[in-house]
């Protein structure tokens, strides 16, 4: 009996929820340095002696210079800038209210399902694959299922920079399995509350947003546009240099749960270093294994978490720099969105390919962590 499928695997809908506030470099950088003028004036004895490090001041030069980032959009505004707080001010809601990672997923995932023609009776798995779940149970994915009365099954799944590539992936094996026709996929990067707004190498790196995909099987997509999967890869290696601490343990360990330690942090000059050429060899070795070339690739939807990576990636890929068609950046309006900036930027940017045009979707970093897909426009 012959294994092969009478159908293929598509990208058939995408969405994106924006969140209306903006946090210019500008005011990041002023409440910032107002926060840490306050601080050494406190502190002055100890920094005196030696017992303490003076905090140093950020620049909105040194920001755009390093990242190219010149905004973010956070769920929350209030409470960020303010240098008594230095972070979000999210009220908790009751247990039988709608939960705030649920309500993000929800916008994004059904601007999703209107892109491809679907009702929630055509979906029959969830997946919400984000950096950070706000609670371990119920699943995030399941509330959301829930919501949209979407029957089967439904799991969250945790891959920081690559938990929409690798939530992809394994959609894309559920399709093609058999176990599910059409999957409906959720990036609720709600990274502000993990962002160390006092650290000033770190502080400007984050926005939040929610992406979210529908993938299904060929024989049934109905949309106008949508991208074969032509082949997936993964890889991951072990490393600490951008690492959270907080978990469940903090309440054992008698730490504080909150320390700097418990916050996103990284070495990034390292990470810069060693997840250039990772991903410059996954992407190349991913292309090249299909028989394709480099230059065949038309679009270059890349993980967006510094501007410098992206173009030393794409040149070392291409031997030139590429152009914005070759591979779009969002980073400069949205900052790294952890898991979900190759998703804005496929959201954004795909519209104009033509039938039979090859793109690849990437992320890279924390983990480590590279995930690809190697897609075609498929109508
Ligand atoms: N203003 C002024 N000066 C600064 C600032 C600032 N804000 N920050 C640092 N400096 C100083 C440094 O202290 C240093 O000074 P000195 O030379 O005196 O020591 C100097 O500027 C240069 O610093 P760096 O070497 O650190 O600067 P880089 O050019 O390396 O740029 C970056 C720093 C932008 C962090 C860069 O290294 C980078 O982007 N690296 C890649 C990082 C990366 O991709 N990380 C992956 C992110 S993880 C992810 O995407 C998902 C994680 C999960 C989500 C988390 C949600 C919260």
């Amino acid at each position: 009996m012959s294994s092969v499928k009478p159908y293929s695997v598509v990208i058939s809908g995408t969405g994106l929820y924006t969140p209306e506030n903006v946090i210019t470099n500008e005011e990041l950088v002023t409440s910032y340095n107002r926060w840490a003028n306050q601080y050494n004036t406190e502190h002055s004895v100890e920094i005196e002696k030696g017992e303490l490090e003076a905090k140093p001041l950020s620049s909105v030069e040194f920001i755009v210079k390093a990242s190219g980032i010149q905004q973010r959009f956070s769920y929350v505004k209030k409470g960020i800038l303010d240098i008594g707080r230095m972070r979000p001010l999210i009220p908790e809601r009751p247990e039988e209210s709608l939960s705030t990672q649920a309500e993000i997923s929800l916008y994004a995932a059904k601007d999703a399902i209107k892109a491809a023609g679907k009702n929630s009776a055509d979906i029959d798995a969830v997946v919400v694959s984000c950096a950070y779940t706000q609670r371990s149970y119920p699943s995030i994915a399941i509330e959301v299922q829930n919501e949209l009365g979407i029957n089967g099954f439904a799991f969250d799944m945790l891959v920081a920079c690559s938990a929409a590539t690798f939530a992809l992936h394994r959609a894309y094996e559920m399709v093609i399995a058999g176990t599910a026709r059409c999957v409906l996929l959720i990036n609720p990067e709600l990274t502000s509350p993990q962002v160390n707004y006092c650290d000033r190498d770190s502080h400007f790196i984050f926005g939040d947003v929610a992406t979210a995909t529908i993938v299904e099987r060929s024989d049934t997509c109905v949309a106008p546009q949508s991208y074969e999967i032509l082949s997936t890869k993964a890889m991951t290696q072990f490393s600490s240099n951008v690492r959270s601490n907080m978990g469940y343990l903090s309440r054992v360990n008698d730490v504080d749960p909150f320390g700097a330690d418990k916050l996103f942090h990284q070495n990034g000059r390292r990470v810069f270093k060693e997840v250039c050429p990772m991903a410059e060899q996954h992407l190349r070795s991913h292309v090249e294994s299909l028989g394709f070339t480099i230059a065949d690739i038309k679009r270059w939807w890349l993980h967006q978490a510094n501007i410098n990576m992206n173009q030393m990636i794409i040149q070392r890929l291409l031997g030139r720099k590429a152009t914005f068609e070759e591979a779009p950046i969002i980073l400069d309006r949205y900052a790294n969105t952890a898991s979900a900036g190759s998703i804005i930027a496929f959201h954004l940017y795909k519209q104009d390919l033509a039938n039979g045009d090859l793109g690849v979707i990437s992320s890279f970093g924390a983990g480590y962590s590279i995930g690809s897909l190697v897609v075609r426009k498929s109508n």
